[in-house]
C-alpha cells in the first residue's frame, strides 16, 4: 500500500485529492495545525466524510523542525504540498507574512524530504498567478514568469526552488501550474464561490447586493475534483517535469456573474455592484493555459464544462441554505 502525505489537507484541492487516493487504496496521512485538531467541526468540515480513514499530524508550515518529523515519521512514498495562504488580495494586505509562510513552507518541505524521506516523490501547487501579466496567450510551460503579486512571486519562488531540489539533488519533484480550480468546497473570498453564493442568497431574499471588484479579469476556470487527478498522474511518470493544468477556456467575472444570476432567473445587473476598494493595487488582466503537456504525457483532460461548474455551484449553494446539504 503506498503512503502519501498532503499538506493543506483541510482545504478544497487537499479534501479532493485525500478522497482520490484513499479510493485509489493510499495510506493517507495529512499535516494539519494544532488549532485544526481541536477545533475540528469548523476548521476539519470539508473532510467529515473520510476523517475516519485519515491519518492527521500537527504540525506547521511556519515550523521546519515539525515538517522534518511528520515526514520523518510518516516516511510517505508521495508528498503533496497544497499548504499554504492562497487569497491575492491577502497577499497585498500582509506580504511579509505571505512571502515568509509561502515561501520557507516550501523550502522546509523539499529539505525535509531530502534529509529525512529521499525516495518520497513530490508535488508542489504552483499557479497561473506565475504568469500574471502573461506575453503571451496561452500561457504554457515555457512562457515567461510575471508575476503581480506577494502571492504569486512566492510561487515563483516555490516553483523555482522545487526545480533546483530536482536538479541539485535527484529528488523526484514536480511543480503542477494550475490555473484556477472551484467547487462547491471553494472558500466564500475567493470570487467564484462568492458570486455564487451572492446569486442564491439574493435569489431566497437574504440580501441584495453583490460587491465586487474587476469585472473585466478573465480566468480560466476549471473543476477541482478534475485537477487533483493531475497532481497525482505527474507522480506516477518515469520523469519529474512541470507541467501546466488548465481547461484552454478563458472566461470574464462579467460572464460568471451572468450565468451564475441567469441560473436562477436573476438578471446580474440588477444586483452586482463594483467597489473600487475590491480591485488589486495590480491586477492580471487574462489568463488562459495550453496544457498540451498534461493531455500528451499524463493522459490527462478535465471533465466538466464551465457552465456546469457554475450551475453546480450556483445549485449547492442554494440547498446550504434550504437546509438540504451539509457544508461540503
Ligand atoms: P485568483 O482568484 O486571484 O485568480 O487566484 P480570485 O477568485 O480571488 O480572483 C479572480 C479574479 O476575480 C477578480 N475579482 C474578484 N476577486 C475576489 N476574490 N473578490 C472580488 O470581489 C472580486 N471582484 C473581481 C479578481 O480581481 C481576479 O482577477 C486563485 C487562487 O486560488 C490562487 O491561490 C490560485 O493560485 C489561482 O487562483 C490559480
Amino acid at each position: 500500500m503506498k503512503r502519501a502525505l498532503i499538506t493543506g489537507i483541510t482545504g478544497q484541492d487537499g479534501s479532493y485529492l485525500a478522497e482520490y487516493l484513499l479510493d485509489l487504496g493510499y495510506e493517507v496521512h495529512g499535516l494539519v495545525r494544532h488549532v485544526a485538531l481541536q477545533d475540528g467541526r469548523d476548521r476539519l468540515q470539508r473532510l467529515t466524510p473520510i476523517l475516519p480513514r485519515l491519518r492527521l499530524h500537527s504540525g506547521s508550515l511556519e515550523n521546519a523542525a515539525s515538517v522534518f518529523h511528520v515526514v520523518q515519521r510518516v516516511q510517505p512514498d508521495e508528498l503533496y504540498h497544497l499548504g499554504a495562504q492562497t487569497f491575492v488580495p491577502y497577499s497585498f494586505e500582509d506580504a511579509f507574512s505571505t512571502l515568509q509562510t509561502n515561501i520557507n513552507g516550501t523550502h522546509f518541505v523539499l529539505e525535509a524530504v531530502k534529509q529525512a524521506a529521499p525516495h518520497c516523490r513530490i508535488y508542489f501547487a504552483s499557479s497561473s498567478e506565475m504568469f500574471g501579466n502573461a506575453d503571451e496567450q496561452p500561457q504554457r510551460e515555457t512562457t515567461r514568469f510575471h508575476p503581480r503579486s506577494p502571492y504569486g512571486i512566492a510561487k515563483v519562488a516555490g516553483f523555482h526552488l522545487t526545480r533546483n531540489y530536482r536538479e541539485a539533488y535527484q529528488l523526484f519533484a514536480c511543480s503542477g501550474i494550475m490555473f484556477n480550480h472551484e467547487s462547491p468546497r471553494r472558500g466564500f473570498e475567493f470570487v467564484t464561490r462568492k458570486i455564487t453564493q451572492h446569486a442564491a442568497r439574493i435569489k431566497r431574499g437574504l440580501a441584495k447586493e453583490l460587491p465586487l471588484g474587476n469585472l473585466d479579469a478573465q480566468r480560466d476556470w476549471g473543476f477541482a475534483r478534475d485537477y487533483v487527478r493531475a497532481m497525482h498522474a505527474m507522480l506516477q511518470q518515469s520523469t519529474p517535469q512541470d507541467y501546466v493544468v488548465a481547461t484552454g477556456e478563458t472566461h470574464s467575472v462579467r460572464e460568471f456573474c451572468e450565468l451564475a444570476f441567469g441560473h436562477v432567473g436573476l438578471n446580474w445587473k440588477d444586483h452586482v455592484v463594483t467597489k473600487p476598494e475590491l480591485h488589486r493595487p495590480a491586477e492580471v488582466f487574462t489568463l488562459i493555459g495550453d496544457a498540451t503537456r498534461a493531455r500528451q504525457e499524463l493522459g490527462w483532460s478535465p471533465l466538466m464544462p464551465f457552465r456546469e461548474l457554475v450551475e453546480s455551484m450556483v445549485d449547492h449553494d442554494l440547498a446550504l441554505i434550504d437546509g438540504l446539504k451539509p457544508t461540503p
